[in-house]
């Protein structure tokens, strides 16, 4: 039996994990119960860890396999491809390429194929007060629509455009150029599934440029009202991040944002592990192919569907 405790902290979303060292391996039990608790409360906080990048990836193993980043040349960790760098500090003596990162609606690396179902996120530093990130659970944005508009978009697919993520242009422009090429136009359907727990979820955010079959223009219009819609407060949950949080949510039914809401000559460092998703999406124009980023194989059925629908 898994010894864990899993506490609400948000009504909507949210819960924090005690009872578990993150350190150590984890037991088929515990590993069961931790994936039970984020499937019911789509993002989870386990309060005060100490772990090693090792031990944060190894943890992160047990929910899928890892994110490689291929789609990403910002700040990956220098020892591990399985790590990213979300932080305002130097890198390497230079500036960070995600000092700003996250800050609009978004669900992690739904501008790729096969997009990352969950991410974890590890604070080692922290401003004295702010910096938080803020959550918005998908099912229930969509379960709260009308049918008339949950049926027009059970029928829709986003096109997910890399150039909105926020604040490229502060971003080094090679890089950023480099990231864009290797990140062409993907297709998704504007409602997941979500297969662990058979509920439907919103997955439209404002990295979508257009619905396919729409103009920029018509699309625009629904995107703005589904993004203010989904976020209203009473889908929200606000994490306020303590040192050594170590945080796990799942990019197939809730949308985050990082707030920015801190001093920014005060360090804020947190290292981010993603585990790989469904085959949910196709290239928007399957010439891209030669450029995409992906796993092998996702490339390929990526490349296979959007010829099927040619
Ligand atoms: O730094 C944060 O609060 C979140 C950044 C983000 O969106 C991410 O790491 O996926
Ligand atoms: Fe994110």
């Amino acid at each position: 039996m898994s010894g864990i405790t899993v506490t609400p902290v948000g009504y909507a979303l949210g819960a924090e994990v005690t009872g578990i060292d993150l350190a150590q391996p984890m037991s088929r039990e515990d590993a069961q119960a931790v994936l039970d608790a984020w499937h019911r409360h789509l993002i989870l906080v386990f309060p005060d860890q100490h772990i090693t990048p090792e031990q944060q990836i190894a943890f992160s193993r047990h929910f899928g396999e890892l994110d490689q980043h291929e789609s990403q040349p910002f700040n990956r960790h220098p020892d591990h491809d399985e790590m990213m760098l979300i932080t305002n500090k130097l890198v390497r003596g230079k500036p960070s390429q995600t000092k700003t990162a996250g800050q609009n609606w978004h669900t992690d690396l739904s501008y790729t194929i096969r997009p990352a179902k969950g991410t974890t996120l590890y604070c080692l530093e922290k401003p004295s007060v702010g910096g938080d990130t803020l959550f918005a659970n998908m099912y229930l944005a969509y379960e709260t629509l009308s049918d008339k508009m949950r049926q027009f978009l059970d029928g829709l697919e986003g096109v997910h455009d890399a150039s909105l993520v926020a604040s490229l242009d502060k971003r080094d422009p090679a890089l950023t150029a480099e990231f864009k090429r290797l990140n062409p136009l993907v297709i998704h359907p504007a409602v997941r599934t979500h297969p662990g727990t058979g509920r439907r979820a919103l997955y439209v955010n404002q990295r979508v440029r257009n619905f396919l079959g729409m103009s920029e223009g018509e699309s625009r219009a629904i995107i703005d009202y589904l993004c203010d819609y989904a976020v209203q407060p009473r889908f929200v949950y606000r994490h306020r991040w303590r040192l050594n949080d170590m945080i796990m949510w799942d990019n197939r039914c809730l949308t985050h944002l990082a707030v920015g809401d801190y001093d920014p000559a005060e360090p804020r460092h947190m290292l981010r592990t993603s585990f790989l998703g469904e085959y949910v999406g196709r290239l928007l124009n399957p010439g891209d192919a030669a450029t995409a980023a992906a796993p092998a194989q996702a490339r390929d059925l990526a490349v296979a569907l959007s010829n099927a629908h040619d």
